[in-house]
């Protein structure tokens, strides 16, 4: 893999703090450089994508972009699309994407991802998983030493049929890395329901979990289980954001 480091201010300049919403920015704004017009765009969800789908409204509304078709990773991306005026369409009639632009909750030194905090963790893994190129966008706080490293969730979405069940299919597997699984609750208590109708169980680790794919195809062999949140060997580019510039990282 190469990186590219880029400085964000003249090196005599006095530093500039930045918020955590203002790196995400900058690294959405640095992905859309990628966008090219005539493209099929995946569209990605949560507080990064944000700013790329705002930046690739702007961009058709100047006319320095056009003919572009977006693919949005969630019904809330898809509302955002929608009032930006960003023409819209599916993986049915679009299977073959030229570029994904989307956030991660974890990414690991191989660039591969946990995403899923959100909730959309399935249709983005089908829409950046029909693309050409993926470009992942985050602040540095995204990084770790391994997947689940960061000590927060490792989602998984699941039928909400028996879910105590899967829930404890999934914590055995993982038992001896410490794995507590919960049911993620909404803010009402009530458990939390993606945009295709399912529950999430959210994974929470105390060591690695060794082998992703001998995980990942252990996760999705057990009946109940959609799909997980680890995105292994996905990412083409991720773009880091952090208090000293951004650095390029490509696959
Ligand atoms: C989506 O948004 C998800 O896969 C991930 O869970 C989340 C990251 O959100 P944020 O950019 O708000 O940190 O990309």
């Amino acid at each position: 893999s190469s990186m590219e480091a880029l400085s964000l201010s003249p090196p005599m300049s006095p530093p500039v703090i930045l918020t955590q919403d203002e790196l995400k920015k900058i690294a959405a704004y640095k992905a859309v450089e990628f966008v090219e017009s005539g493209m099929v765009l995946g569209l990605g969800t949560g507080s990064t994508a944000k700013h790329a789908v705002e930046r690739i409204g702007e961009l058709l509304r100047q006319g320095r972009l056009t003919n572009i078709i977006g693919i949005p990773t969630s019904k809330k991306t898809q509302e955002q699309a929608i009032s930006l005026g960003i023409p819209l369409s599916d993986l049915d009639s679009h299977p073959t994407i030229d570029l994904a632009i989307d956030g991660a909750d974890e990414v690991d030194p191989h660039l591969n991802l946990v995403k899923g905090r959100g909730g959309s963790l399935l249709r983005e893994k089908m829409v950046e998983g029909a693309c050409k190129k993926f470009v992942c966008i985050v602040d540095e706080s995204k990084l770790v030493k391994y997947l689940g490293g960061s000590g927060l969730a490792m989602p998984v979405e699941v039928v909400p049929f028996c879910w105590k069940f899967t829930a404890n299919k999934l914590q055995n597997l993982f038992r001896d890395s410490g794995c507590v699984a919960k049911l993620r609750k909404d803010c009402k208590g009530e458990p939390f329901v993606t945009d295709n109708g399912n529950y999430i169980v959210d994974l929470y680790l105390k060591k690695d979990i060794g082998d992703l794919q001998v995980a990942s195809d252990a996760i999705l062999r057990i009946a109940g289980v959609v799909e997980h949140g680890m995105f292994l060997d996905m990412a083409t580019t991720v773009i880091v954001a952090g208090e000293l510039g951004i650095t390029i990282k490509n696959k």
